[in-house]
This record gives structure tokens, C-alpha cells and sequence, in this order.
């Protein structure tokens, strides 16, 4: 499907440091990407509400980390999904009377638009659930080969026991993993299953249902095989980082992993797995089946300025989780106003080192806030505040740190 426009992204005269990112798998920093090539996953929406902050942090985190491979001068490869259709699009489409593929539809172009207004780069490849229904079925014909699908009534389930490296991505035992999957889809106490923790690959039709035709008869994809065949489709095996938030490390990316490990043993799916932390409202993680939402169209819809917005995130390291409240966004207002006048003035404090401060710090596993910080010392220095003396000794200074505002950290001001 159609993504998003591009936003126009300025070429920085310096080249920025190679990336390191915590992995959630190895459990500490690796470098990602590179030599010259680097190739991200991000884990797409549900499409059957608007898009909340929670959601706009996380494609705003792995935004930082596509510009940042950009700015190191890679060639950079995006996918991302949109799981068209799933369990809770179709229970919403029911309880609101909607076809499920208008509310599909009408909530991922008004996704397309928050991306937009927050200046978040486009994927190359956009890729929904239904139309990748002929890879799912390929892939679960691979599984099925390779001994590690079996039925449960009519419906398929892959055999986690079929990947030597399962657990490998969340590091999880299998306490926790038993805990954590039925919280987030699974179905541990069906009968039938070999291991409660096997995921359904494929399931039936069911009255009322959409369906689609395959070798195991009608029906639909499960949701991580999903993820596992677009990723493989579009980015090959062994491609750079999947991302998502940190609800997704388990069972999701782990499943997603085990797939593709069993079709291509001794390849790992991604080669690290990174995880954006969760945003609370209200004193709870932001989600939709809770309903404590900040839609960021309805933030828009009130004139705030989407850059405030993502200031908002950036002053928030991605890995942590947090809480909005109206006042942190106030303040990003008023923040991004002072910068402006700051901007305007041409003139500033030199810019080199803020320059090279904001790409260093964003390399150095995304820290957003730590380039916030530098950009702040330098409006500080320009407009005299905070025990600094005006310097306005660098006359390119305003045009090099607005061209660095935008391409590491999207804000255009
Ligand atoms: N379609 C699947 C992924 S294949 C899905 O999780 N969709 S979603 O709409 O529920 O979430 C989209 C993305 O936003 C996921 O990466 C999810 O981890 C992230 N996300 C959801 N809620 C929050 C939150 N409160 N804070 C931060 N990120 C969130
Ligand atoms: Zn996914």
C-alpha cells in the first residue's frame, strides 16, 4: 500500500558517527548498520483508532535511528506493516458498525498524516496483512515442510520446540514467557497444543469472518507470521534491527524470530532488536483497548504545532517509559518558540560543536534527550539567558543548527 510523503530532509556538511543500540537480545549495546547498507523493520499499527502518542513515540524513536544511518551516510531500506486484519479490527469494526476494511482504511490514512505532520520519514515498502496473504501462505508451506506446523481443529500452529534459538530475542524464562502470552493474544490453555506457548499461524474461518483461500482451507493469518514474512519479503534474512515498543518483545518479535529461524537455520531474522518504552496517560500505558488516549490528530485538530509534539518525545529517552501530561507539552511550546527567536537572529554561538554534539549523542543508542540538551546550551548562548553572555560570533551559525535540527532530529522550525 501507499505510504507517506517524505518531508525534505537537508544534507549535512559533516557525516555523522557510526549508530550503537541497545539489544534487547544481547542485552547491551551493539553497532548497527553499515558499512554502507542498513535495513529496519518497524513494527506498524492496528488500524482501528487513530494514532495515540504512545504510537507516535515509538515511529518517532525509530525515526531518529533512520536518520541517524542517513546522516552516517548509509543507504537505508524501510519496511513496516499494517496488520489490516486481526482480532481487535474486527471486534471494533462490529461494535461501531463499520466494515472492517473502511475503519482499516480510514484509520491508516489519518496514521499517514500524524506520520506527516511529525515529519517522520516514510518506509519504502508499506505493507498491509491482506495484501501480503500469498507470502504468509508461503512461508507457513516452508514451516510445514520443515516439520513445524500441526493442527488444532482446523486452525495451524507453529512448534516453538522447532527453533533451537527460541527465547534467544527476549531472554524471557519460561516462567515470565507463560505469564506475559496470554496478556498479549496468546491462547495457552487451548487443547490440542503441543506447547501452550505456540503461536497460531493460521486460523480457520469462523462465521462472520473474513477468509482467504489456502492449502489448510479458508481463513487468516496469525500475527506474528505476519511480521515474519513482510520483514523477510522486503528486507531478506538477516536484516539490520527490528523495532517496536517494548510490549513487543514478547511473544511478537520472539515468534516473528522463530519463524524465520526454522525456514533459514543459522541466520538470525534481525540482527538486533530494539524497543521503544510505552507511554502512560492517566496513570496506565496508553492503549486502546483501555481507551486513555492523546490522539495526536486531535492535538492537531486543536492547533497545537506537530514540532511541539515531538519535542514533546524527544525530551524523553526512547527506552523509558513516561507519562504525558498537558504541561510537558506547554512547555515544549513555549521551548520551541524561544528556539525560533534564537534562529532568527542568523547569528549565533558557533555552531560546530552543537552540530557535532546533537549527532554524537544520537548515535550513541538514540539519545534525544542529551541532543536536546546541546541545542538548548547553544540557544542559551545566542540569546544570552541562563548566566551565558550573548555570543553571536558565528554568523552561519542559525542556518547549520536549523539543518541539523532537522535531519537528526526532525524538527523543523
Ligand atoms: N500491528 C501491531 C504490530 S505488528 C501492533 O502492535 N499495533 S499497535 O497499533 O498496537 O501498536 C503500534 C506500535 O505502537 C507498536 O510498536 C507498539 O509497541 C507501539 N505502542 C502501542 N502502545 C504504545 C504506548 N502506550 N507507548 C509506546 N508505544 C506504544
Ligand atoms: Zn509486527
Amino acid at each position: 500500500m501507499r505510504a507517506w510523503s517524505a518531508p525534505e530532509v537537508p544534507v549535512l556538511p559533516v557525516v555523522g558517527p557510526s549508530v550503537r543500540l541497545h539489544d534487547t537480545a544481547s542485552g547491551g549495546p551493539v553497532e548497527v548498520g553499515g558499512p554502507e547498507t542498513a535495513s529496519l523493520y518497524v513494527c506498524g499499527i492496528t488500524p482501528y483508532d487513530a494514532t495515540h502518542i504512545g504510537h507516535a513515540n515509538t515511529y518517532v524513536a525509530f525515526d531518529l535511528l533512520n536518520r541517524a544511518w542517513r546522516n552516517a551516510g548509509l543507504t537505508v531500506s524501510y519496511a513496516q506493516n499494517v496488520t489490516d486484519v486481526d482480532d481487535p479490527l474486527l471486534e471494533r469494526a462490529t461494535t461501531v458498525g463499520v466494515d472492517w476494511r473502511e475503519l482499516a482504511l480510514r484509520e491508516t490514512e489519518l496514521f499517514r498524516q500524524d506520520m506527516e505532520a511529525l515529519r517522520v520519514l516514510p518506509p519504502d515498502d508499506y505493507t498491509g496483512a491482506v495484501e501480503s496473504i500469498p507470502l504468509v501462505v508461503a512461508l507457513i508451506q516452508r514451516l510445514e515442510d520443515a516439520g513445524a506446523v500441526y493442527r488444532v481443529d482446523d486452525d495451524l500452529y507453529f512448534s516453538v520446540a522447532a527453533d533451537d534459538a527460541f527465547g534467544a530475542e527476549s531472554n524471557l524464562t519460561r516462567e515470565q514467557m507463560l505469564q506475559i502470552f496470554p496478556e498479549r493474544g496468546g491462547d495457552p490453555d487451548r487443547p490440542g497444543k503441543k506447547d501452550p506457548l505456540d503461536p497460531l499461524v493460521w486460523r480457520a474461518e469462523r462465521p462472520g469472518e473474513p477468509s482467504w483461500d489456502s492449502p489448510w482451507g479458508k481463513g487468516r493469518p496469525g500475527w506474528h507470521i505476519e511480521c515474519a514474512a513482510i520483514a523477510r519479503e522486503h528486507l531478506g534474512a538477516g536484516f539490520t534491527v527490528q523495532g517496536g515498543g517494548s510490549d513487543l518483545v514478547f511473544p511478537h518479535h520472539e515468534m516473528c524470530a522463530a519463524h524465520a529461524h526454522v525456514v533459514e537455520p543459522g541466520v538470525p531474522f534481525a540482527r538486533a532488536y530494539a524497543h521503544a518504552g510505552m507511554v502512560a496517560y492517566d496513570g496506565e500505558k496508553m492503549s486502546k483497548s483501555k481507551g486513555n488516549l492523546v490522539f495526536v490528530s486531535a492535538l492537531r485538530n486543536a492547533e497545537i504545532d506537530p514540532m511541539a509534539i515531538r519535542l514533546v518525545l524527544l525530551r524523553h529517552h526512547y527506552r523509558d517509559d513516561w507519562e504525558w501530561t498537558d504541561d510537558l507539552l506547554f512547555d515544549a511550546v513555549d521551548t520551541i518558540a524561544q528556539w525560533r527567536q534564537a534562529l532568527s537572529l542568523g547569528r549565533g554561538a558557533p555552531a560546530a560543536p552543537v552540530v557535532e554534539r546533537v549527532l554524537a549523542a544520537i548515535a550513541d543508542d538514540l539519545d534525544a534527550p542529551g541532543a536536546v540538551a546541546a541545542v538548548q546550551d547553544w540557544v542559551d548562548a545566542t540569546l544570552g539567558v541562563a548566566g551565558h553572555l550573548a555570543d553571536t560570533s558565528d554568523p552561519a551559525a542559525a542556518a547549520q543548527v536549523s539543518a541539523v535540527l532537522d535531519a537528526a532530529l526532525g524538527l523543523s522550525l
